[in-house]
């Protein structure tokens, strides 16, 4: 398959074929995608953190709970963002899942926590809506506490919920119950594309779990097919999740600048997990295997397996992990379902360090 933009070839036209040269393309695709696509995340900012309540026995017993307050603070101001963090209480370290979610309840219906917990992982949840809200007003929350570039490229949600995703993670790894080398973050559709973003950006994060994430996450633009949203349909509805560079582009206009396999790629050589519903036309599972295909030469010029799958349509039940991206397509809609997170802990558990 063709896909233009070229991956493995830098802006200039010269091409990407080693491990050194990879490096460099991320940074350069990073910058392509803050500039074009999210916009470019305020200055990192210090993070503290408050434990303000525990319940040493939760989910029957084996795993603590702790209410954790996480305070940013900004040039303009200091945040703070509550966070929910699960910890088995067996006095080894284990790895940790951090999940952004769309509601702030530690046992939510997108997931299925105690059985996370089971698998011998710490687990922590954060609330999008208490980062900032999920609208186009960029002063409310954490967006208050920064200026906002207002030269096109000034981050969009999407790119701020990653920033505090990221702030977490800098309390997080500080803390002796959790495997450092072993972290993941999860998220479902917009916040699929905020964990993938995430991910991309983070290379202290080995997993990234990106479900129903579709337009502006893991669904490749120029192969959309029939009843998948566009670019220009999420521009018109959630414009305010990216940079305003970003509302230029089209399916037809993207494809000599960007598309999202650029984005899946600068996760390699890291794991990626690429989970879709087959009746979540929406978010296109089929463009979404082609984005697997697509970024996966990333990890092949780095000597990884990248993608064990093609770009054919994928059948229910589908799960490829023979590489550092797996892909898996479940039965049913768009939801971030116990059926997701199975295949996603496998991954993970196949591939720890
Ligand atoms: C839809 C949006 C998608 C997806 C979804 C969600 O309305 O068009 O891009 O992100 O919302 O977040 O549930």
């Amino acid at each position: 398959m063709n896909i233009v933009p070229a991956l493995m070839q830098f802006a200039d036209g010269s091409p990407v074929s080693t491990a050194a040269d990879w490096t460099k393309r991320r940074e350069e695709l990073l910058d392509l995608l803050c500039r074009e696509e999210y916009g470019y995340a305020p200055e990192k900012c210090a993070v503290t953190a408050e434990v303000t309540e525990i319940n040493p026995k939760c989910a029957g017993g084996s795993a603590k709970l702790e209410s954790v307050q996480l305070t940013f603070h900004a040039p303009k101001g200091d945040h703070t963002v509550p966070m929910h963090l699960f910890m088995p209480t067996d006095g080894k370290t284990h790895p940790l899942i951090l999940l952004i979610n769309f509601r702030p309840d530690p046992y939510d219906m997108y997931c299925p926590t105690e059985e996370i917990l089971d698998n011998g992982f710490c687990f922590a949840e954060l609330c999008y809506k208490d980062i900032t809200s999920d609208d186009a007003d960029f002063e409310n929350g954490l967006a208050g506490c920064f200026d906002r570039p207002t030269d096109g490229t000034g981050w969009g949600k999407i790119s701020l919920w990653a920033y505090a995703m990221q702030g977490a993670l800098d309390y997080l790894l500080t803390r002796p119950e959790i495997d450092k080398n072993n972290v993941a973050v999860a998220g479902h559709s917009r916040l699929g594309k905020t964990a993938m973003w995430c991910a991309a950006q983070d290379e202290r994060i080995r997993f990234a779990l990106i479900n129903g994430s579709g337009c502006g996450g893991t669904a490749l633009e120029q192969t959309k097919h029939a009843d998948a949203e566009t670019y220009e349909h999420i521009h018109k509805y959630f414009g305010y999740w990216f940079c305003e560079n970003h509302h230029k582009y089209t399916t037809q206009t993207i494809s000599s600048v960007l598309d999202q396999h650029m984005a899946l790629a600068c996760i390699a050589p890291r794991f990626a997990a690429v989970g879709c519903a087959k009746d979540d036309l929406w978010a296109d599972p089929w463009s979404e295997k082609i984005c697997c295909t697509a970024a996966a030469p990333a990890w092949e010029v780095l000597g990884e397996k990248g993608f064990d799958g093609d770009d054919t349509q994928a059948e229910i039940g589908t799960f490829l992990h023979g590489g550092h991206i797996a892909y898996h397509l479940r039965a049913g809609i768009h939801f971030f379902s116990r059926k997701d997170w199975l295949p996603y802990m496998e991954h993970i558990k196949n591939n720890l360090k």
